[in-house]
Formats: C-alpha cells, sequence, structure tokens
C-alpha cells in the first residue's frame, strides 16, 4: 500500500534532531548524484553510519518508500524506533541541524550556510543536468563550452571572495565545518575531475582549495574514502557521468 507520513512520527522525530549518537543509513544508488553532500555530512561527521543500496527497487523497494524515489535516510535510536527521511535537501538540511554545520547556530549564519551552498548545488547541477546528461555530441560540445566559459569563472571569482572576506581559513562561515564547505568540495571533486588544475588549484584559488584541503584532512572522511562502497561508488559515477 502507498504510505504517507505518519503521525507517529513526530515525537520521534522532534526528540532526536539533536542526537548524533543514534545510528544512520543512508540508501541510494551506487552513485554520488543526490547523495553526495548527505554522505559527505555523515562522513566528516564521525557518526555511525552506512550507505545502503537497493537490491530491489523496482518490484519491492520503490513502493515502500514516501516518494517512490531515494536518497531516503533511515536513523535508529538507542531503544529501536526508526526517523526516516526522505527527499535530498530534506535530508541535507535535518543531517545540517543535528550536527550543527550552519555556521553558529544563529539565524544570520543558517541563512548564510544556506545561500552559499545553495550557490554552489547551482553549479552542480548545471553541470550535471545541461552537460553530463547530455547524449548529443556536437550539443554537448556547445553546453561543455559554455559551463567553462559561463558558469564556472564567475562562480569562482565570486566564491574566492566571500571565503577571503571570511580569512580564507578553510571555511565559508566562522571558524566551523558547514554544509556550505561540504557542497564546495563536491564542486572541487567535480571540477578538478574534469578538468585537473585549469580553472581550480592552490595556486589559482587558494581560498577554496583552503577549504578542500580542511575537509580532506577530516580522519574520518579519509577512512570513507578507503572504503569498498566509497571506491565502488566514484567508479560507478566516472563510468556514468565522466566524473
Ligand atoms: N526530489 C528527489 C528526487 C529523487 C530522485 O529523482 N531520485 C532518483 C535517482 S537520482 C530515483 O530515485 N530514481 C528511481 C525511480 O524514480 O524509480 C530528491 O531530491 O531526493
Amino acid at each position: 500500500m502507498a504510505r504517507t507520513f505518519e503521525e507517529d512520527s513526530r515525537n520521534v522525530l522532534n526528540h532526536n534532531i539533536y542526537r548524533q549518537d543514534n545510528t544512520f543509513k543512508l540508501k541510494y544508488f551506487k552513485l554520488h548524484g543526490l547523495a553526495y553532500a548527505s554522505r559527505l555530512i555523515l562522513a566528516t561527521s564521525g557518526a555511525k553510519w552506512e550507505c545502503a543500496f537497493p537490491e530491489d527497487w523496482a518490484n519491492t523497494e520503490k513502493k515502500d518508500t514516501l516518494f517512490g524515489v531515494l536518497p531516503v535516510l533511515y536513523e535508529t535510536t538507542a531503544s529501536g524506533q526508526i526517523v526516516e527521511v526522505p527527499e535530498s535537501d530534506t535530508i541535507e538540511h535535518y543531517l545540517s541541524k543535528k550536527f550543527r554545520l550552519y555556521g553558529n547556530g544563529d539565524d544570520y549564519d543558517e541563512i548564510k550556510v544556506r545561500a552559499f551552498a545553495s550557490s554552489i548545488q547551482s553549479l552542480i547541477s548545471y553541470y550535471l543536468l545541461r552537460v553530463a546528461v547530455v547524449k548529443d555530441a556536437a550539443y554537448k560540445d556547445v553546453m561543455t563550452e559554455r559551463f567553462f566559459t559561463e558558469a564556472l569563472p564567475p562562480f569562482l571569482v565570486t566564491h574566492e571572495r566571500h571565503l577571503v572576506a571570511n580569512g580564507r581559513n578553510g571555511h565559508y562561515v566562522g571558524d566551523k565545518l558547514s554544509l556550505a564547505d561540504l557542497k564546495l568540495v563536491i564542486a572541487v571533486n567535480m571540477v578538478v575531475a574534469l578538468t585537473q588544475d585549469k580553472f581550480v588549484s592552490q595556486e589559482r584559488t587558494p581560498a577554496i582549495w583552503a577549504v578542500w584541503e580542511k575537509v580532506n584532512a577530516i580522519p574520518s572522511y579519509v577512512e570513507w574514502k578507503k572504503t569498498k562502497a566509497y571506491k565502488e561508488i566514484s567508479e560507478r559515477n566516472l563510468d556514468i557521468l565522466g566524473f
């Protein structure tokens, strides 16, 4: 039977929103895609978590989800209750609140973090939706050229400016890791995989690079990148999307 939100889930979620010591399963396909940022949050926060992959998506698992799509986050509390959070943006927001990834926690810092994250997401989506998935070779060349001449350069100038204004300390907001820092790592990974050091590097974009380095030095993230799941996801992403 098709499911909807259940009133019983209200208390469980409200009581667990700030609990960091529960265990987490993030279910998505073997791609970075819409789970990239949420996996990064879980990997860098040191949470007890694992990637789950569908085994029989179309026939059984799809209809068990609230929207018929992945990703979905499943959080298990100490007493065995499950918090279920659907939709990629909502999962990122839920985990960002939980792991305190909105700056100092006041509304202004949250707005700043979300604005930076949204701007970065627009760049990523531009490439994914207007370039990576295009099949026609000639049109793909036009859109690739447009991305690297019209979309990427102003993005890099703007984000360097904001990061320099924050002290070029490897963070967008204050001196704390935030959702914006993690989203930037996704964009940098994408651009560097596509163009090596042509646009983004320590020399060309030092403030952006400082964020990338800081996140890449987080021990739990380093460990996650050594896992079989991470390697399989990255290889498949490269095969299908070219980065
Ligand atoms: N609005 C959803 C979109 C999710 C979505 O489209 N997921 C795709 C994979 S990227 C999916 O589950 N496709 C399988 C299907 O539709 O059966 C979100 O942001 O989470």
